[in-house]
């Protein structure tokens, strides 16, 4: 992604807004020699009344929050405060639909793993993004590798967290996949079952059943829970539970989800077509549920909605 797209006209950093060219940290930042620093990613979508909202904003800043208590850092704002600055970047950068990036981190002052004197700062960043995984697909699939990289255990790096440094693991599985000509990778736990994606949480279904791996060494995906809680309410069977990767191949159909990906269809892992090939019946209905619960078109979903005006 060109670095020109992130231009908006303004930041939020620390309280208050900062011009684009103005939301600089010093190279001595704590969080940047060592990768202990907390973010997420939402994103802001134009609903079908005309306003625009945040979708699950209040359960990403809440995980946030959560991150923050995982590994012993401290946000000087509330939460509230958190969500009301993210609605203000999307008004103020006059942004409809975006994607919007919340960051807290240690500033300069104290070198060394055992400082801890540094202040936590907090940025909030805004601009548009398309589809995370390629124009295509949304409505193509995309197509898998397995990693030769495997998913962190628990007892490394805390999954719950969604934490800076844990995404070298994604990085340099995702850079090996796409390196290899894939669109993404699918990575294993320790113990070889399939965890997640570099980005993404996935789902299979076979006979008309959907599995999706539990939270061990995953990051507990906000979409995930969304689209769980759609299949659910509309009688689609969905357990989380281990499985090889084997079941994937024999899948029917195999999906991602993500706040970037939303619900990404998979066509192809290992270089084996998954179903027909072609993006499968449960994860079509899913991708309309998810789209009209977005725009808020889903009145049992309207509490997922934080409106920004
Ligand atoms: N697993 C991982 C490792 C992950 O990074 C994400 C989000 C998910 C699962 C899905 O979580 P959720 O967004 O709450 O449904 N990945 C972010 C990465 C984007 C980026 O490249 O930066 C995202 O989708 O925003």
């Amino acid at each position: 992604m060109a670095a020109s797209s992130l231009r908006t006209d303004k930041i939020w950093m620390d309280g208050g807004m900062v011009p684009y060219d103005e939301a600089n940290i010093h190279v001595l930042t704590h969080s940047l020699h060592y990768g202990l620093a907390v973010f997420e990613g939402m994103r802001c979508y134009k609903c079908a009344d005309g306003r625009s909202a945040i979708f699950r904003g209040r359960e990403h800043i809440r995980r946030l929050f959560e991150s923050a208590l995982i590994l012993e850092m401290k946000i000087p704002f509330s939460p509230e405060e958190l969500l009301k600055a993210s609605a203000e970047i999307v008004r103020i950068n006059k942004l409809e639909e975006c994607y919007i990036r919340p960051i807290a981190f240690y500033g300069e002052g104290e070198m060394g793993l055992s400082a801890r004197g540094n202040k936590v700062r907090v940025a909030i960043a805004a601009w548009p993004w398309g589809a995370y995984l390629g124009d295509d697909a949304v409505k193509q699939g995309v197509r898998l590798k397995t990693s030769s990289f495997v998913r962190f255990h628990h007892n490394s790096l805390m999954p719950h967290a969604k934490a800076s440094g844990q995404y070298i693991n994604s990085i340099l599985a995702g850079y090996e996949a796409r390196r290899s000509g894939y669109d993404e990778a699918l990575l294993l736990d320790v113990e070889g079952f399939v965890a997640e994606g570099s980005g993404e949480n996935v789902f299979i279904v076979r006979d008309g059943k959907v599995r999706t791996p539990p939270v061990s060494s995953i990051l507990p995906g906000i979409t995930r829970d969304a689209v769980i809680k759609l299949m659910r309410r509309s009688g689609i069977e969905v357990t989380e539970e281990l499985f090889p990767r084997d079941a994937v191949y024999i899948a029917d159909e195999a999906f991602m989800t993500g706040t970037a990906a939303e619900v990404t269809p998979v066509r192809e892992v290992d270089d084996r077509p998954i179903g027909n090939g072609r993006p499968g019946p449960i994860t079509v209905k899913l991708q309309e549920m998810f789209r009209a619960a977005l725009r808020g078109q889903d009145a049992n979903c309207r509490e997922w909605l934080y409106y920004i005006s």
